[in-house]
């Protein structure tokens, strides 16, 4: 097991894009236990692996009071999304003592592979909705503070360059 960087916004690294993996196999397993220690440890509900500074569709989530029910997602789509929203109060690790509302989808059914590589589908509405899709962002290259208005980015970015500094 392995504690893993958590990579803070404004980093570059936290926009590209992650490639899908061909094969679950040891190296993913592997790189799936670390995140989930990284996780525990910092403590957050959910952790993409863009986040490590691997670009690679790979999610862990758990958002029980318990840290006893460990979720993974490898090579997540969302299959169909809710017309009704939710507007909900985010946070991020990569952007540490940032929290502000973003509205999405209430629900969101979701296709991935396990860390067996067998596919499975889960319905998700409230909070794992919202947790699977602030992930699924950051596979693609997005943080949550890109919702906001750039006046909000600004200073975000702002603030954290002087934590950065500090
Ligand atoms: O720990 C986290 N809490 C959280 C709270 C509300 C909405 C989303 C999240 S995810 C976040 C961990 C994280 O940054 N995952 O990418
Ligand atoms: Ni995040």
């Amino acid at each position: 097991m392995a504690l893993l960087n958590i990579l803070q916004y404004p980093d570059r690294r936290l926009h590209k894009v992650a490639k899908p993996v061909a094969q679950v196999d040891d190296r993913i397993r592997k790189l799936v236990r670390d995140m989930a220690e990284t996780m525990y440890e910092a403590p957050g509900v959910g952790l993409a692996a863009t986040q490590v500074d691997v670009h690679e569709r790979v999610i862990v989530l758990d958002i029980s009071e318990t840290h006893d029910e460990l979720r993974v997602f490898i090579n997540p789509e969302i299959v169909w999304s809710s017309d009704e929203r939710q507007l909900n109060e985010e946070g991020c690790l990569s952007v540490p003592g940032v929290y502000d509302k973003v509205e999405r989808p209430e629900h969101v059914r979701v296709r991935a592979l396990n860390e067996k590589g067998e596919t499975f589908e889960v319905d998700a509405e409230g909070l794992l909705a919202v947790c699977i899709q602030h992930e699924m962002d950051h596979l693609t290259g997005r943080v949550f503070v890109e919702y906001l208005s750039s006046l909000k980015q600004n200073r975000i970015k702002t603030k954290m360059r002087k934590q950065a500094a500090a």
